[in-house]
């Protein structure tokens, strides 16, 4: 390998290295130390839903004040279902928050929970509905 070709390579390594090394620290800032957690319940209406949020911090502490989209889709229909956002309120117990939504049809659905601050996360988690 000559000098040349040597600095092709060591320069792609450096560039490759510093890629990471950015997507890892971008990843740290906004998955957060925030962690999710969430019960549903049926309400009295066909396909409705009550969820329950938990928001606590990275020391486990329960996050007041935050502000949290919840958006559900059918993962096995893409794009085929339009169920308006929800919007978590405070539940009455710091980190506790709470919102509904109706399902348009029963089978396996996915909620994606974003966290906006303060701190920010956004999970998803899989629900049935029968
Ligand atoms: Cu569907």
């Amino acid at each position: 390998m000559n000098a040349k070709r040597l600095d092709v390579v060591m320069f792609a390594a450096l560039i490759g290295w510093s890629a990471s090394w950015l997507s890892a620290s971008a990843m740290a800032q906004t998955a957060g130390p925030l962690s999710v957690e969430w019960t549903l319940e049926k309400t009295g209406k066909p396909l409705e839903r009550e969820a329950v949020l938990t928001i606590t911090n990275g020391q486990g502490q329960p996050v007041s004040g935050a502000s949290i989209e919840v958006n559900v889709e059918m993962p096995s229909m893409p794009m085929m279902h339009r169920v308006p956002r929800a919007i978590a309120k405070p539940a009455g117990q710091p980190g506790r928050y709470m919102t509904r939504f109706t399902l348009e049809m029963a089978g396996e659905w996915a909620a994606q929970i974003e966290v906006k601050g303060p701190g920010r996360t956004k999970v998803i988690k899989k629900f049935n509905v029968d």
